[in-house]
């Protein structure tokens, strides 16, 4: 008898509705669910493929223990015993802030919160996620100019807006469903406008392709605020009811003169101003992806956040800042383990700590913890670490400085379903399930909550990280429950942007259950920060400096790998992941470098080989490495943004030549 089983995609954060059909313990087909509000039944082929990775024979099944270069098997509760006793004696030597707690992003709501209480309650907060390296600085932009540190407008709003501008973000590759909204869009008359330095598949859809030189986009968008102000283009009525900053705005970017935005930026002076008369309508939808969070930091998603408020594209229908984020819960993660900021939009201070206490029952500390790129790249003050179906050894920038880093914990445990680069790096690796093998609740890239239904058991003795952490947990007397549905309620008490959502909706999975109210466009009547107003923030461009003939490496997706590969790499249907280089064709004949041959890529921290592939989708003087690939992090340095410590992968200066 086939069984009918609600979930969600474990892929990208546009968080398809699934209805996985189970027969005994097996998923034997996965489809789109219809009532889903997003998906409405289409999937994207990883999608539709998603429990195929659940049944690879590797999957970890016992939890194993480092002895000398090889593991082996213990029971849970010799593991469980001896990591407990060993983070006491380190907490007991050094401190509570030598021990850390991150968390990848598909672990659930539930999950991610108990992290963040569990290091607290150790004394700590030395707590992140992997949201730190997509879209940190977007939510801090978005937090800071707006009140809520995610999209402001829902994907369900594409079809309505007359202009889309898609900045930095492959839609057809990285989030392919949301491809059907731009299409309706399209057939509705509204222009699509890419802001990309490729040829991206995406780029092809638009109407206008501002091919921006990497890392230029802060020139680019305030030269186009210059002009927007100084041919009283901008909403002058929005800017003086709802926002502040703007006169100081104003006159910073009237610095940024249209003559040499092209010499900059590389964008021709005649694409700007079509561009700039497209956003002086309304309504736009300003919507990015990594080319801005990875390209530029923070102060690229503010530059462009500043736009929309310039536009008063912002609180009505069509319109809004979008953020495409990654994983099925990078929005939840993010809002929930951060090491400056308690749950859900509660901020890090004594009252809020007092707050705390009333529920959990310890008073969690206040002084900020450790960024997990700081605490890998910057910084070796933390002894000891737990990774949650996180894979840093092959996702963080300048690979070889982690593994190096790993290397040296006095305590490293890796709790995943597969023997990552991480993982083979431990002290202790600890089996955990797999999405569809435990329920909880995920967040989708425009806050909507959702619940994932338990569809089969996790195989050999593999437990659901919820288990993993409630025993672990209990080892220091701390009582967490097992049950996902007692930690949603207790989670929805302390944390203020999720405190109206309640469990029934969540599970729905035909209902709208977005934070904080269900909203398709936030801030309607007012912004949620202190007063109300939207705010305008300073932003400088600064060029960076000479590069000596050196190519800017970039990295990103292609729509048939997922991020380490860890799950797209285990279906045999998926094609295989080269390790290819792309290369302008000018830049190769100038170097004398053969389509297909092989080169060496260098950088300031490292090298790797690489087959060299001809694309005109290159321009000249850059070069594409996709991001999943083995080869990437090794040559992409450990460059962190400065406030929001994202690491800028996707402008790394190397040099290219043949291999002798
Ligand atoms: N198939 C697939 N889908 C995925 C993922 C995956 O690995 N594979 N990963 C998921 C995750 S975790 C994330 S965060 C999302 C990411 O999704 P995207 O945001 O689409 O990620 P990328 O392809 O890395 O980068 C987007 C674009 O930024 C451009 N870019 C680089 N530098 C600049 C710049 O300076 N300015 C501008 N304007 N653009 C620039 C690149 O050329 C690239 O086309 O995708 C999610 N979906
Ligand atoms: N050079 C370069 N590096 C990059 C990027 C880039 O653009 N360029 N992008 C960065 C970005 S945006 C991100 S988010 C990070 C991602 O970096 P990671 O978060 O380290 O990568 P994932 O492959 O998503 O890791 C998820 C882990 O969870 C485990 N897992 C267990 N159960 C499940 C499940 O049910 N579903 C899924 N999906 N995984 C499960 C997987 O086995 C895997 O080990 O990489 C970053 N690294
Ligand atoms: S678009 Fe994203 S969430 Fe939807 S099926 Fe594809 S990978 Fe999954
Ligand atoms: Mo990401």
């Amino acid at each position: 008898m086939v069984t009918l089983v609600k979930s969600i995609c474990p892929y990208c954060g546009v968080g398809c509705g699934l209805i996985l059909e189970v027969e005994g313990n097996k998923i034997i087909r996965v489809r789109g669910n219809p009532e889903h509000p997003v998906n409405k039944g289409k999937l994207c082929g990883k999608g539709a493929s998603a429990h195929i990775p659940i049944y690879s024979p590797d999957r970890l099944l016992y939890p194993l223990k480092r002895d000398g270069d090889k593991f082996v098997r213990i029971t849970w509760d010799e593991a469980l015993d001896e990591i407990a006793s060993k983070i006491m004696d380190i907490i007991n030597n050094y401190g509570p802030d030598s021990i850390a707690i991150y968390g990848g992003c598909q672990n659930t709501l539930e999950e991610t919160y108990i992290m963040g209480k569990l290091a607290r309650f150790l004394g700590t907060n030395n707590v992140d996620s992997c949201a730190r390296v997509c879209h940190e600085p977007s939510a801090m932009a978005l937090k800071e100019m707006m009140g809520i540190g995610g999209s402001g407008v829902s994907v369900e709003e594409i079809p309505r807006a007359k202009v889309i501008v898609i900045a930095g973000e492959s839609l057809t590759e990285s989030h392919p469903v949301l491809v059907d909204y731009l299409l309706e869009a399209k057939r509705r008359g509204a222009k699509i406008v890419v802001i990309d330095p490729r040829k991206t598949p995406t780029a092809r859809l638009a109407d206008l392709h501002l091919q921006v030189r990497q890392g230029t986009d802060i020139y680019l968008f305030n030269a186009i605020a210059n002009y927007l102000i100084s041919n009283g283009l901008y909403d002058r009525d929005f800017v003086k009811a709802r926002t502040v900053g703007f006169e100081d705005y104003a006159k910073v970017v009237s610095e940024y003169g249209l003559d040499d935005v092209e010499k900059i930026t590389g964008v021709p002076r005649e694409l700007m101003i079509e561009f700039a008369r497209l956003i002086s309508q309304k309504p736009v939808i300003f919507s990015w992806g990594l080319g801005l969070s990875e390209g530029g930091g923070v102060n690229a998603v503010r530059a462009y956040l500043n736009l929309a408020l310039l536009t008063g594209n912002v609180g009505i229908d069509g319109a809004g800042p979008l953020v495409y984020r990654g994983q099925s819960n990078v929005q939840g993660s993010g809002d929930f383990l951060k090491p400056n900021a308690f749950p859900g939009g509660l901020p890090m201070n004594e009252e809020s700590a007092l707050k705390l206490r009333d529920v959990w029952g310890f008073t969690p500390p206040t002084k900020p913890g450790k960024t997990v790129t700081d605490a890998l790249l910057k910084d070796d003050s933390i002894r000891a670490m737990i990774f949650f179906n996180f894979n840093p050894a092959h996702s963080m920038p300048n690979k070889a400085k982690v593994i190096e880093r790993l290397k040296k914990l006095d305590l490293l445990v890796v709790v995943d379903a597969f023997m990552t680069d991480t993982a083979k790096l431990a002290h202790y690796v600890l089996p955990t399930a797999m999405w569809a093998e435990e329920e909880g609740s995920v967040v989708s890239l425009d806050r909507m909550v959702k619940w994932r239904f338990r569809a089969v058991n996790p195989p050999g003795e593999a437990k659901t990280t919820l288990e993993i952490l409630s025993d672990l947990a209990s080892r220091f007397n701390l009582l967490v429950p097992k049950d996902p549905k007692i930690i949603f309620e207790e989670m929805v008490r302390v944390a203020p942007w999720y405190s109206r959502l309640r469990l029934e909706d969540v599970m729905d999975h035909s209902k709208n259950s977005r934070y904080p109210a269900g909203e398709l466009v936030l801030y309607k009547d007012r912004f949620l920060t202190s007063d109300g107003l939207g705010h305008f923030k300073i932003v400088h461009y600064k060029p960076r400096g000479p590069v000596d003939g050196k190519f800017v490496l970039i990295t990103g997706r292609v729509v048939t790998h997922f991020n380490t590969d860890t799950l797209t790499g285990r279906d045999e249907k998926l094609p295989k992941l080269n390790d290819v280089v792309y290369v302008n064709p000018a830049d190769m004949a100038r170097l004398g470098i053969k389509d297909g041959a092989k080169v060496i890529i260098e950088s300031d921290c490292g090298m790797a080989e690489a087959i060299a592939k001809a694309s005109n989708d290159v321009a000249p003087g850059s070069l594409f490495i996709i991001n999943s690939t083995n080869i990437v992090n090794y040559v992409v340095c450990d460059q962190l943004d400065e406030e929001s410590r994202i690491p800028l992968y996707k402008s790394t200066y190397v040099t290219i030549k043949p291999t002798q």
